[in-house]
């Protein structure tokens, strides 16, 4: 078990001492923990207070706390920060406490929160608990239920857990602009009891879009509809961890959506349960199967299943151009032109260029293309059998034996017992036969047969 010391320690994470955050106030304030890296940190057992079986927020980490007189009190430091989307491309992001999205804040059914709320940003901003029910001053929307909070100032939410369940946070001032640059977190309120609802692996991540021009850093915040990096947690394939789980365990598999678009997320290998949303747990009778759970912008999903069949599951959203790296809108599609003879031509005056698409995209993702600094292929994501041509909201839910309880390391690939992967067939290749289009006049299909320019 991981003391909140070791906790601190292994990720890597430095302690804020709160005078740093405010001189004033320096004897009140709890500490802000502050994440410099973007791993999947380990689950956060709670070192007092009621007993809970803690989440894995992928590439992120749980906000630690500090007791006190009954209350549970966080500390959440809104600033600018640089996010490692995958290795070989980082974003100048605003977020919180070091990173986007900022730790996820676990508590349990009748806590009572206190989350002090520093805002380092170069503008105001609040912070609005989504789908929590709380009194109506403590909502977050600024100018509605408290006045914003100004930069260099700490504002003190309170609130008593009134139910367990899925939720988030995010500003609720200049809110366009805010989500479009990264402020966004988990919030999981554990059951009262333990046992209810319990799982073996327990799962969270948040979908934020993001439209960062090739070669930059800073996402364009005037965007509506154009983003170009789909994430899930600030990430993009191949940098997002996959969900590592032991064969048999019962997993659950929480996630938001604050992007600006609805997300189909599918799994595959397995049907799966919804059992929870923002609005709270789904009764077992009112539960049905599913493969595909599609999240509207502002909605949370929790799926579950008996992780009974082992093996390497891809696990994506299902718009194709999700799980895509950036890539410009004014691309022609080129399938079945020739370029042969315009290629010589063009090479005259730009030596580098290269004829491409004319079979479809997908060499793109085996080629070696001069790229802006600071910018990802389209396509990426090495596999055991070759390149993946997957990049966005795109990850592996590992499902291998002999993981030990609370390892999520990355097992590796999974091997494929003998004869149960797909093969090329080596016997004889006849043409396919025809249907022709039915007559005019009704006469029943004929079948095609090969004339001499296709048979043998
Ligand atoms: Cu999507």
């Amino acid at each position: 078990m991981l003391t909140r010391r070791s906790f601190i320690r292994s990720s890597g994470a430095a302690i804020l001492g709160a005078a740093v955050v405010s001189k004033g106030q320096a004897a009140s304030l709890p500490e802000a923990v502050i994440q410099d890296k973007a791993t999947t940190e380990p689950p956060l057992p709670p070192p007092n207070g009621r007993p809970y079986n803690p989440v894995v927020t992928l590439n992120g980490w749980s906000l630690p706390w500090r007791m006190k007189n009954g209350w549970k009190e966080f500390h959440l430091v809104a600033e600018p920060v640089v996010r490692e989307m995958t290795p070989g491309m980082k974003a100048n992001l605003w977020g919180y406490n070091g990173q986007s999205p900022g730790p996820t804040i676990e508590c349990v059914e009748g806590d009572k929160l206190r989350i002090f709320v520093t805002n380092k940003l170069p503008e105001h901003t609040t912070i609005h608990w989504h789908g929590i029910l709380l009194p109506n001053g403590m909502d977050g929307v600024g100018g509605l239920n408290q006045p914003q909070i100004p930069v260099g100032k700490t504002y003190v939410y309170e609130f008593e857990m009134k139910k367990s369940g899925t939720f988030m946070y995010h500003p609720h001032a200049d809110e366009m602009l805010q989500l479009a640059m990264g402020m966004y977190g988990g919030f999981i309120v554990h059951p009262k009891n333990p046992n209810q609802h319990r799982v073996d692996r327990d799962f969270f991540f948040i979908m934020a879009a993001y439209d960062i021009d090739p070669g930059s850093y800073t996402p364009r915040v005037a965007e509506m509809l154009n983003f170009n990096m789909w994430t899930w947690n600030s990430r993009v394939f191949p940098g997002i961890d996959p969900f590592v789980i032991r064969t048999g365990d019962r997993a659950r598999i929480r996630f938001g959506n604050l992007t600006m678009t609805n997300h189909p997320v599918h799994m595959h290998g397995y049907d799966f349960e919804v059992t929870c949303t923002d609005g709270g747990w789904v009764p077992k009778s009112a539960r049905w199967p599913e493969v595909t759970i599609d999240s509207a912008v502002g909605q949370m999903r929790a799926f579950e299943f008996d992780a009974i069949y082992p093996g390497d599951w891809a696990i994506h959203c299902h718009k194709s151009h999700h799980t895509m790296g950036p890539m410009g809108h004014g691309v022609p599609t080129m399938i079945g032109v020739n370029q042969k003879d315009v290629v010589g031509k063009i090479n005259n005056l730009v030596p580098e260029y290269m004829a491409m698409g004319d079979k479809g995209m997908a060499d793109m993702a085996e080629m070696e293309m001069p790229l802006p600094e600071n910018t990802l292929p389209m396509m990426t994501g090495q596999g055991p059998f070759g390149p993946l041509e997957m990049g966005g909201m795109f990850t592996v839910v590992k499902v291998h034996d002999n993981i030990k309880p609370g390892d999520y390391k990355d097992p590796g690939w999974y091997k494929n017992p003998k004869g149960t992967v797909a093969y090329e067939w080596s016997g004889d290749l006849p043409e396919p036969k025809r249907a022709k289009a039915p007559k005019a006049d009704g006469s029943e299909l004929k079948v095609h047969k090969p004339d001499g320019h296709g048979g043998h």
